[in-house]
């Protein structure tokens, strides 16, 4: 990949402007510094290699060269969309499972920002907030993809299992055109943010329906109940062991027993 293959390739998608890193600290970082300087919407950073990337509450996220997708988008919502941007990361995650479905996969999305492959994780969404005073002035949109084996971490540093494109493929793994797929896929997706139709597409690839988890919520704080869905804000939907419903905005999803 190169600055040049990177534009033909995506010249005919509806996108801002293009800036292709062979190595850096994290695409969100950059993404977040470039954002204010009057970028346009929908403009993206790609990366090789990231030696600083992160997933939520800074967690590590691994991006060794040549071996995955690491990409940020800068998103300037619209009026209509401003209501509704907690459904962004599941229109991300959900932009990566249909690419996916693409070659015959079967991805779940387990709440809220990963998405799975046989029970593993193979990709993660971070979603961070520009703000301007008040008001949200951009959203940058991060997206981690492990298509390599090579990609895939050291167990012992893993929070949850891992898998990469390669590992559940028996074909060879485009890295271009997985890339293309992703954001066409947002594209067509993004005018459905605002209606309840997402949450129906989201719903139906959620990991774990039906089944008991425990949500970590940072810190000590957990709750476990029944996966019952999502709310319309794409929060989770729990039932707990009384019957009561249970509204998880924030955590990390695990089953019961641990999985
Ligand atoms: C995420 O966080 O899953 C969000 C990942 C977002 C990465 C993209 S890459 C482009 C952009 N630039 C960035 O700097 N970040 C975004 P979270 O759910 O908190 O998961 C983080 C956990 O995933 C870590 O604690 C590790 O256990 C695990 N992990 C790290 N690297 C991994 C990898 N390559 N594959 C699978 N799991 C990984």
């Amino acid at each position: 990949m190169n600055q040049y293959d990177l534009n033909k390739l995506l010249s005919k998608l509806n996108l801002g402007d293009i800036r292709y890193f062979e190595s850096i600290g994290s695409t969100n970082d950059e993404a977040l510094a470039w954002a204010t300087s009057g970028t346009k919407d929908m403009s993206l950073i790609v990366a090789d290699e990231q030696t600083m990337g992160r997933g939520r509450l800074d967690r590590p996220w691994f991006t060794p060269p040549g071996t995955a997708l690491a990409f940020s988008l800068i998103l300037h919502p619209s009026v209509e969309e401003r209501p509704h941007l907690s459904r962004l990361v599941g229109l991300a995650a959900l932009s990566i499972t249909k690419s996916l479905q693409t070659l015959g996969l079967y991805p779940e999305i387990k709440w809220p920002n990963d998405v799975l492959l046989n029970r593993r994780k193979v990709a993660g969404v971070l979603l961070e907030l520009v703000w301007s005073g008040e008001d949200i002035e951009c959203v940058v949109i991060g997206v981690g993809v492990n298509i390599l084996k090579r990609a895939v971490p050291d167990t012992d540093i893993l929070r949850f299992p891992a898998t990469s494109l390669e590992n559940v493929l028996d074909q060879p793994v485009d890295r271009a055109e997985i890339l293309y797929g992703i954001l066409a896929e947002f594209l067509a997706l993004r005018p459905q943010l605002a209606t309840d139709a997402l949450i129906t597409q989201w719903e139906k690839v959620l990991a774990y329906q039906g089944r008991q988890v425990q949500v970590e919520m940072g810190g000590e704080k957990t709750v476990t109940g029944k996966v019952m869905g999502l709310e319309s804000d794409g929060s989770l939907k729990l039932r707990d062991e009384n019957g009561k419903s249970v509204t998880v905005r924030f955590g990390d999803v695990r089953l019961r027993p641990y999985a």
